[in-house]
């Protein structure tokens, strides 16, 4: 695919960067524009010394938009917004990192997508296709940027990428070989103006599909658009006849006649949602001709990821729980449902709009909740039936409070339900805060 001489990149986060550095190689006339001013985005220029560049930084400048040939979006940047939808009514295209990335690879790719559990499964997945195909790449929203993959010049054999539906919003011949699906609830809800439009951005993983590739998804979603690539369910309610799905302690794959069976067990990742994402790999592993030993070894080893419900530390018999990475009130629930016992729940940061009281179900685990940031306000008015609730200055504080309220037995879980940008770079720096806090205790 041919690209213009003349391209705007706007943002210039992990994104940006790695776009910069790409078009740069090919040659490209670069305009880079941040809305940060040039100050903050010191430790991003220093990467970008050595190359030539325009720039505007510290506002967006409707020329750069009206004047290059091509704009490259990062995925934090919206799609809808004014200067971008100009551009387009002007005919310059449009696209998102993934897109562009995309137009220079040509190695089957597995996409996955869904509200939660996405990295675990690209990690998992990808540890699986590594111990049996070696050279595989793991990307996308996982934090490694497809354009990386594409300079690096390597060919894997298999591309595995967790793509969000802010990278979907930027696509139009994306092809993923295999799309997955893994679930769908409210999120991003201060990005879309309904929980229709954010669906309508997930489904986007099988637009460019056609009859020779697969989707994969969970049976409990309702989908009305077609899919024209095979479809495969996996399940924990149902027993499917092709398929993967969960009884009694069992996993089972059923495929081409064939059917494989796996222990629950064999995998230390527990809760309900982790069955649902090991469902998904063994799916995928089996379609592609993975063998079980692989999947069996693999699954045994692979222990999950840091801030996903991982266990810190126990003091005086009070369990602490770092929860980092539940940036919505879903996968809160899920950290939730999979506790035993008294809960001292700490949550809050910025606020995405969608409504709290989805966890009010598990709320009779939890005896007190401790919340911080942006949201602490509208968690209140929407939990305070439930629990005694308590505002607190920053997450120190929340720690702190919440340990001297803990019985033996209790466990303190961090959950936020909320992204971390009010206090935090990410969710992992908001993790590793926690981690350091109880630690101190
Ligand atoms: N910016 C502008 N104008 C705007 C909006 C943002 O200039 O209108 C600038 C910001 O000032 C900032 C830059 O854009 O300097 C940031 O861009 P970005 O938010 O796209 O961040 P990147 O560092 O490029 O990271 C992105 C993904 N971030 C988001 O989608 C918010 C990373 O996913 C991803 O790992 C990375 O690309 C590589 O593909 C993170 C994430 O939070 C983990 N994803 C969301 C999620 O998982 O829920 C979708």
């Amino acid at each position: 695919m041919d690209i213009p001489d003349k391209i705007l990149i706007v943002g210039l986060g992990k994104t940006g960067i790695a776009v910069a550095k790409f078009l740069s190689a090919q040659k490209k006339e670069i305009t880079i524009t941040d809305i940060k001013t040039e100050d903050a985005l010191n430790n991003a220029l220093s990467e970008l010394k050595d190359i030539d560049f325009k720039s505007t930084f510290g506002t967006h400048n409707r020329e750069d938009f009206l004047k290059n040939e091509m704009i490259v979006l990062s995925p934090g940047v919206d799609s809808e917004m004014p200067l971008i939808k100009e551009a387009k009514e002007k005919g310059i295209r449009v696209v998102g990192e993934i897109e562009l990335a995309s137009f220079f690879v040509t190695e089957p790719i597995i996409a996955i997508t869904g509200t939660n559990g996405k990295t675990t499964v690209t990690t998992l997945l990808g540890e699986i296709f590594k111990a049996q195909f070696k050279d595989v790449f793991v990307g996308g929203n996982i934090g490694n940027p497809l354009i990386n993959y594409v300079m690096g010049g390597k060919k894997a054999k298999f591309v595995i990428l967790e793509i969000s539906s802010f990278q979907l919003e930027t696509i139009y011949s994306f092809h993923p070989h295999i799309s997955m699906l893994l679930n769908i609830t409210e999120d991003h809800l201060d990005r879309y103006r309904s929980y229709d439009e954010y669906i309508g951005a997930k489904l986007r993983i099988f637009e460019n599909q056609n009859e020779k590739d697969v989707a994969v998804i969970n049976k409990n979603i309702m989908i009305h658009t077609p899919i024209k690539a095979k479809k495969f369910f996996f399940s924990i309610k149902d027993i499917l006849d092709e398929g993967a799905f969960y009884k009694d302690g069992f996993m089972f794959v059923r495929l081409d006649g064939k059917e494989y069976i796996y222990r629950r067990d064999l995998s230390p990742l527990t809760g309900e949602h982790n069955t649902e994402n090991l469902l998904s790999c063994l799916i995928v592993s089996h379609i592609v001709g993975v063998d079980r030993a692989v999947i069996e070894d693999t699954l045994k080893k692979f222990r999950g990821l840091p801030h996903r419900v991982e266990f810190i530390k126990n003091i005086d018999g009070i369990t602490f729980i770092n929860d980092s990475k539940a940036t919505n009130v879903d996968a809160t629930k899920r950290a939730l449902e999979g506790m035993k016992g008294n809960v001292i729940l700490i949550a809050g940061g910025k606020d995405k709009g969608g409504s709290y009281k989805e966890i009010a179900s598990e709320m009779r685990k939890v005896k007190a909740l401790f919340v911080i940031g942006e949201a602490k306000e509208r968690i209140e008015k929407e939990l305070g039936l439930y629990t005694k609730v308590f505002k607190e200055k920053d997450l120190k504080d929340a720690v702190i409070k919440a340990y001297e309220m803990a019985e033996k037995g209790d466990t303190v879980l961090f959950s936020p339900m909320c992204s971390s940008f009010d206090m935090f770079r990410d969710y992992k720096e908001r993790g590793n805060v926690f981690k350091q806090i109880v630690e101190s205790i």
